[in-house]
């Protein structure tokens, strides 16, 4: 009996404004002979990440000066997180995130120092004000496409005209959470998009180690999901793919799959140091393809960016951060109480009634009586 071919697939790859800034007209317009975004759209979303890369840095620089906890840039990675999230409907549809596209959230309107309160230790942070629809940012990897999964499957039940959208890194393809999530969704077909950022690094685990997969968008196929690979630093790529996306979504064709090809210019966290573990060569190649340059240049050759619309947008977002620094810095601090009364509920336990009470000095929340020294000393 022949051998006859049971499936056989291939990948797209979508690239729009490639990294010298050459716009492929024919995919920009599209079949409408629309184009793709309005200048001035194109204007406000570069202005944002201006914004955003400012931000990321200042963020960094108040890690280092002893400001805040560990804090994981998002730098190099603006156009998959502000081209995706520009599609979403806001108000409407959900964002499910990890850590890497601030950007997404606080266009869907997340306040800004929201994340500067979670890396700062304050849980204050993670409280998602009325109306914005986004989850916390997630750290422990992969769980949150499940509860995005379930979050699309509540929208599908209930006919909600919604979409769902989840952020990952290419490392968190590897988890079981991830291929859970994609069974499930894929089996009920539920609105959501996958979105999955490949910066070539799980912190120091280069992609092509982390999985024998050639291409992460062809492991949707698995799942029976229509998948694309686009260039996650091309603003138009990103955008187009999650309209289409989207559009396939609301009209009941389940979830899709997005791999944006992108690079961490930045080490993994504040606490890493990647010079141990990368070629600088590498970086230096994705430094120019970063996304800023290109774009930056799309709008500077049609005339809608000056060198002086770039120096008023950078003073713009640095007193725009300063207030958002002020504002996560001068939140009234937590009581130390609070950690009994919310944590335990009433009534206490008598010991931990006890260490309530005696947490009163900075030596490791104990009394000094209590271990042996006098209460004057240290
Ligand atoms: C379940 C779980 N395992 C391990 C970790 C430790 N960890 C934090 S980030 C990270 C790498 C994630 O890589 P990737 O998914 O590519 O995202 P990126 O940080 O590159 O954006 C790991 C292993 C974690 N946070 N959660
Ligand atoms: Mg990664």
């Amino acid at each position: 009996m022949p051998v006859r071919k049971a499936y056989s697939a291939t990948i797209d790859y979508l690239q729009i404004l490639d990294e010298h800034g050459v716009l492929d007209e024919r995919l920009f317009k599209g079949d409408d002979g629309k184009p793709l975004l309005a200048d001035e759209t194109v204007r406000e979303l570069y202005d944002f990440m201006v914004l955003n890369r400012i931000f990321d840095e200042t963020a960094f620089k108040l890690q280092r000066s002893g400001r805040m906890g560990t804090y994981p840039q998002n730098k190099g990675q603006e156009a998959a997180a502000i081209g995706s999230g520009h599609a979403l409907r806001k108000g409407v549809d959900w964002l499910v995130p990890c850590y890497r596209e601030n950007s997404a959230l606080f266009m869907h309107g997340l306040p800004m120092h929201s994340i500067l309160l979670h890396w700062m230790g304050d849980e204050r942070g993670n409280q998602i004000p009325e109306g914005v629809n986004c989850t916390p940012i997630c750290i422990p990897i992969g769980t949150q496409m499940l509860h995005a999964t379930g979050l699309a499957w509540a929208f599908k039940l209930r006919k909600e005209d919604r979409v769902v959208a989840t952020y990952f890194g290419d490392g968190a393809t590897s988890e079981g959470d991830f291929h859970e999530a994609m069974n499930f969704a894929g089996t009920f077909q539920v609105p959501l998009i996958f979105f999955c950022q490949n910066n070539q690094w799980a912190i120091s685990v280069p992609r092509d180690v982390q999985t024998a997969s050639e291409t992460i968008a062809q492991k949707a196929i698995g799942y029976g999901m229509p998948t694309i690979q686009v260039d996650g630093n091309d603003l138009f790529a990103v955008y187009k793919a999650t309209k289409d996306a989207m559009a396939r979504a609301r009209g009941g064709g389940g979830p899709s799959f997005i791999e944006a090809v992108t690079y961490r210019l930045a080490d993994h966290t504040t606490a890493d140091d990647a010079r141990r573990y990368r070629d600088p060569k590498e970086v230096e190649a994705w430094q120019s393809k970063d996304p800023m340059i290109r774009l930056r240049k799309y709008l500077a050759d049609r005339n809608l960016w000056s060198d002086e619309d770039q120096r008023q947008a950078e003073e713009r977002a640095r007193a725009r951060t300063a207030e958002v620094i002020k504002t996560a810095e001068t939140i009234e601090k937590p009581s130390r109480d609070d950690i009994f009364d919310y944590v335990f509920g009433a009534p206490l336990p008598p010991e931990l009634d006890r260490q309530k009470q005696t947490m009163r000095t900075h030596s490791l929340g104990q009394d000094p009586s209590q271990v042996g020294l006098s209460a004057t000393t240290g």
